[in-house]
């Protein structure tokens, strides 16, 4: 159309009011509400920020508690980290999908068996007597180690004897919740199934043939011990911002070592800073030693032993080593996003 033919009037907007009368009472009435007001266009890439609870805080909090109650009672003691920049955080989310607690075990405690839907790991901060048992298979509870308990496997804690046993707990409790798939039942344990002995996947490379058709979907081995990561991470070659990353596998299949959570441990020399990379999927890191500093997003975090912080999904980062080696371990949920092709990533 040329413009000799002279402006054009634009189209009448319909009146915004138009909806603040019976139109707007007609439609609160049945339940419904008009897109353009709903923010489910809005696209918006999230406020979710990374967030750090430090030891120095985690650690008289946890002393306390220990000392006023009793797991006979409460089932577990765990104190949940709620990350506060993510909205309508009903469950209680730390980072992306995954939730993340403190749990401690005194000498002479146990939290008994039962199992749930979700898949949960547990990364050890401190002990030397406690174990969890899972599908009958005693794990060790040692600094540093993982125990892994896939979804609907029985576990229950023991602290016989020694120190106070004290660990992370990162489980995917908001996937469960939002597919209303969230179950619990309690012991004693029932139908466990036969697994093969953890010695039968200690020979690099080589595993017992035959499992794949039998395997029950998740890692025959729930216990992946502190020294076997530090002789792994130690000895692969630096990545390509500068990091060396070892992945806890399930051994039968390559793949993430549970079906929602993928992890890793790093170690950064001291002095060393890593290149930014964007982050895909949210994670739960645990510094297991060293110190340092993360610049993740807008946020700048200092971290030292037995910290927890989170990296959300899609967020430069970058880290620094100032005293080390420092090794930190990451629990993601990517492996979520992978599995179910989400597209976009960063
Ligand atoms: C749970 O069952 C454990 O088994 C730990 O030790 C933390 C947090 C939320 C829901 C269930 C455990 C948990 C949990």
């Amino acid at each position: 159309m040329s413009q000799s033919q002279g402006a054009q009037t634009a189209p009448a907007m319909p009146d915004q009011n138009a909806i603040s009368s019976e139109l707007r009472r007609n439609v609160t009435a049945a339940n419904i509400i008009p897109l353009w007001e709903s923010g489910t266009t809005a696209f918006v890439q999230g406020t979710e920020q990374a967030f750090h609870w430090p030891w120095r805080v985690m650690q008289p909090i946890m002393q306390e508690t220990a000392r006023i109650t009793i797991p006979a009672i409460l089932e577990r003691r765990v104190m949940m980290m709620v990350n506060p920049t993510i909205p309508r955080n009903e469950s209680e989310c730390c980072s992306g999908l995954l939730s993340a607690g403190i749990q401690a075990l005194m000498p002479g405690e146990v939290a008994r068996p039962h199992r749930h839907s979700m898949h949960a790991l547990r990364f050890v901060l401190e002990g030397d007597g406690g174990e969890t048992i899972v599908e009958g298979k005693h794990c060790a509870m040692l600094p540093g180690d993982l125990v892994v308990t896939p979804g609907w496997t029985w576990h229950e804690h023991h602290n016989p004897q020694g120190r106070p046993t004290l660990w992370v707990d990162i489980l995917d409790v908001a996937i469960h919740r939002a597919l209303r798939n969230d179950r619990f039942q309690p012991g004693p344990p029932q139908g466990m199934k036969d697994i093969a002995p953890d010695r039968a996947f200690a020979n690099g490379g080589l595993v017992p043939a035959g499992l794949e058709a039998a395997s029950a979907g998740y890692s025959p081995i729930f216990r992946y011990a502190a020294e076997d990561a530090n002789r792994a991470v130690d000895a692969a070659p630096a990545g390509p911002d500068g990091a060396r990353l070892a992945r806890y596998v399930n051994p039968v299949t390559g793949g993430p070592v549970l079906p929602t959570i993928d992890c890793c441990l790093m170690r950064l020399e001291q002095g060393a800073a890593t290149a930014s990379l964007h982050s895909s999927g949210s994670c739960v890191c645990v510094v297991v030693e060293g110190e340092g500093e993360s610049s993740i997003g807008d946020t700048l975090v200092a971290w030292g032993p037995k910290d927890v912080f989170t990296i959300p999904h899609g967020q430069p980062v970058s880290h620094r080593c100032l005293a080390g080696p420092a090794r930190i371990f990451m629990a993601s949920d990517g492996v979520i996003h992978d599995r179910l092709q989400l597209g976009a990533r960063t």
